[in-house]
């Protein structure tokens, strides 16, 4: 019996195709979703799915700051429109496998104080777990008490739920097949198997996409100080590859980069 819920963020660039504007990719939401449902029918059944914003939310927040500078009233609701409509794209696949899985709009539970601080109502996505449904939450916009708006990363709750709900392992799917002793497209990068980040850190080169606007692969990991000193243990791995998410909510490690204090 699974006591602790599992954390799966799947980045953007997963189930989006991150050089097209607005362009879904549904065979890579498809195989993702038939893992989920193969893992959740073995019995994983606490489950909570957080998805990035890819060539929607990305791309849009980028056309909004270049154009006007920032994100006003309109650009709210822009951003919050296309991030919903990319999260009902991947919630209608995986009911469609059979899944309870719930769409959890997350602008409407998380919000920014006027000291730059993270506030959220978890209640609901608590039960739901509780009661064995999948909450599907996603990177957006929220509203903020200090810049009126701002983009809160998948990556930021996924790490903040694993400490509100006492997770023991959060997993990240990316594009890339784990964590890098330099910027892979650099000749000689080295797949680390496991990174220590008390030590390792500080030797990571950083690579984003032209696109994100919310950081690359040093800001994720160095997000998760917090949890990851309390003994969570992180894994890095390529959600593209077929099996890969399956194997890692079975909990095979072996998939990608290992992170842990
Ligand atoms: O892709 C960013 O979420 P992320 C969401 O998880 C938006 O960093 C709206 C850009």
């Amino acid at each position: 019996m699974q006591r602790e819920p599992l954390i799966l963020k799947i980045g953007g660039s997963v189930i989006t195709d991150k050089e097209r504007p607005l362009t879904i990719d549904r065979e890579s939401i498809e195989a993702i979703a038939q893992e989920i449902s193969e893992a959740y029918r073995e019995g994983l059944r606490k489950i909570v799915l957080i998805h990035g914003g890819g060539s929607y939310g990305h791309y849009v927040v980028r056309n909004l700051i270049s154009s006007r500078g920032e994100i006003d009233e309109d650009g709210f609701s822009e951003v919050t429109w296309w991030m919903g409509e990319l999260n009902r794209e991947l919630v209608m696949r995986l009911r469609g496998r059979g899944l309870p899985a719930v769409s959890i709009s997350t602008h409407s539970i998380f919000y920014e104080r006027s000291d730059g601080s993270l506030g959220y109502h978890l209640e609901p996505i608590v039960m739901m777990i509780e009661r064995e449904l999948i909450p599907v939450l996603y990177g957006d916009a929220i509203v903020s008490g200090k810049t009126r708006y701002s983009i809160l990363s998948g990556d930021t709750i996924a790490w903040r739920l694993s400490l509100e709900l006492g997770c023991k392992r959060v997993l990240f799917a990316t594009n890339v097949d784990g964590v890098f002793d330099r910027d892979p497209s650099k000749p000689g990068a080295r797949l680390l198997k496991e990174l220590r980040i008390s030590s390792d850190i500080v030797s990571l080169d950083d690579s984003s996409s032209k696109y994100d606007v919310t950081g690359g692969m040093r800001k994720k990991i160095l997000e998760g100080l917090e949890p990851l000193r309390r003994g969570v243990r992180a894994l890095i791995f390529n959600g593209r590859k077929k099996g890969n998410i399956y194997r890692a909510l079975k909990g095979y490690e072996d998939v990608g980069t290992v992170v842990i204090y």
